[in-house]
């Protein structure tokens, strides 16, 4: 058993034995390693060497929770060219901006409701400085101290920090103060230079953004990284990408998911670009899931990729599913996803998850498991 990706992969050429002899020993796959997967292995092959760490990790679990989505604003600074979401400042009228009493009273539209989390993600306005969301914070702990807050992606937090003189440093530990519990992945996008000043120029650049989560990892708070692929980008910058949040993890081991996004082409300034395959994506899955041998979960976000394809990731390395996530994230089904009302029961994720033979687990944020929902039923 220990050694069936290697022997599954005999004969295969002596690159890929040689990799597979590496994933199988627990050995970490060099850059070199990784590019000849993305260039030349097939799909199997990737899938079965990710699903071999999948199981080493996670066994047979699929994770999952009970969240819902917050999206105070879609007016925006910044002007990323594969964004269909945003609005600027001038044409506000043309977008919303919830006050901190309709966000509140969004939460507290979940009252009674067995929900662990609640994820805070928007537009970079220009006037909902630091202040505003510590107060935002502030009254959803009040109001439901129990709530988990995953608020703001890297980009805003440096916006919001810049704009009131804090470090990194500073600014996590104040708003850690107001009740943010942890950070979500994104704004990472591709972290080469060349690619960004092509995508999005005007947002903060690689450095940053790791900068600000390693604030957070020092100040106790978890983070998520994402990697949006299947644009301008080539494999080599996928690689790079994923080594430097490799490096990252070693030295603080904040991390907790890593979260490959489909580039979508609907309705933006990259709608001339092509969507990737099903192979393409499955094989970002199981080469993400090999590569990042300190990541202890992927996840694939299923209202980006549609059901269908989240439930056949879990056979390429993904073993977390995200969440419940009520119809409120346009930041998708605005770039062209196909379920443009996003929306799960537990059952339905519990039965997409048990049709890849796979053993759901109800998580918190923190991948404490809450519920194992042990019978599972094979029908592959
Ligand atoms: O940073 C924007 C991406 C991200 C498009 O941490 C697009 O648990 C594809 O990061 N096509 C924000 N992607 C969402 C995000 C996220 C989502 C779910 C869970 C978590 C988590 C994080 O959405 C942005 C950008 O990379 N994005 N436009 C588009 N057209
Ligand atoms: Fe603004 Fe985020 Fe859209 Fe970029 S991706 S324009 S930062 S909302």
């Amino acid at each position: 058993m220990e050694k069936i990706a290697s022997m599954l992969l005999k004969g295969q050429g002596p690159e890929l034995e040689r990799i597979a002899e590496k994933v199988n020993s627990g050995l970490r796959i060099s850059d070199e390693d990784a590019l000849f997967l993305f260039e030349h292995a097939g799909l199997s092959e990737c899938g079965i060497l990710a699903n071999h760490v999948r199981e080493q990790k996670n066994g047979n679990f699929t994770f999952f929770n009970r969240n819902f989505h917050i999206e105070p604003t879609n007016v925006c600074v910044f002007t990323c060219n594969f964004c269909s979401y945003s609005r600027e400042y001038k044409h506000r009228e043309d977008g919303w901006e919830l006050t901190a009493k309709e966000m509140l009273d969004k939460v507290k539209a979940y009252d009674g409701q067995p929900i662990t989390e609640v994820h805070i993600v928007g537009g970079v306005h220009p006037k909902m400085d630091i202040v505003f969301f510590a107060h935002l914070l502030k009254s959803i702990k009040e109001h439901r101290p129990d709530l988990h807050i995953k608020a703001f992606t890297a980009v805003e937090l440096d916006y919001m920090f810049r704009k009131a003189h804090y470090s990194a440093l500073e600014g996590m530990r104040y708003l850690k103060e107001h009740g943010l519990d942890s950070i979500p992945g994104g704004g990472a996008e591709i972290f080469a230079a060349e690619i960004r000043e092509k995508i999005c120029a005007d947002k903060c650049d690689a450095d940053r953004w790791l900068e600000i989560h390693e604030a957070a990892h020092v100040e106790g708070l978890r983070s998520n990284a994402t990697l949006l692929y299947g644009h301008i980008e080539s494999p080599a910058h996928r690689v790079d990408h994923m080594r430097r949040l490799r490096e990252l993890q070693d030295k603080t081991g904040g991390f907790q998911t890593f979260i490959p996004l489909k580039f979508r082409n609907k309705d933006n300034d990259m709608s001339s670009i092509g969507e990737t395959t099903l192979i393409d994506d499955l094989k970002m899955f199981a080469i993400g899931r090999i590569y990042l041998d300190n990541f202890d979960h992927v996840k694939a976000y299923w209202p980006m990729i549609g059901r269908s394809t989240a439930q056949l990731t879990q056979a390429f390395g993904v073993d977390d599913l995200d969440g419940t996530i009520d119809d409120s994230t346009r930041i998708y089904t605005m770039a062209g996803s196909e379920e443009q009302t996003p929306a799960l029961s537990t059952q339905e994720l519990i039965d997409l998850i048990r049709g890849a033979g796979r053993v759901p687990v109800e998580r918190d944020t923190l991948y404490n498991r809450l519920h194992v929902y042990e019978e599972a039923v094979t029908t592959q």
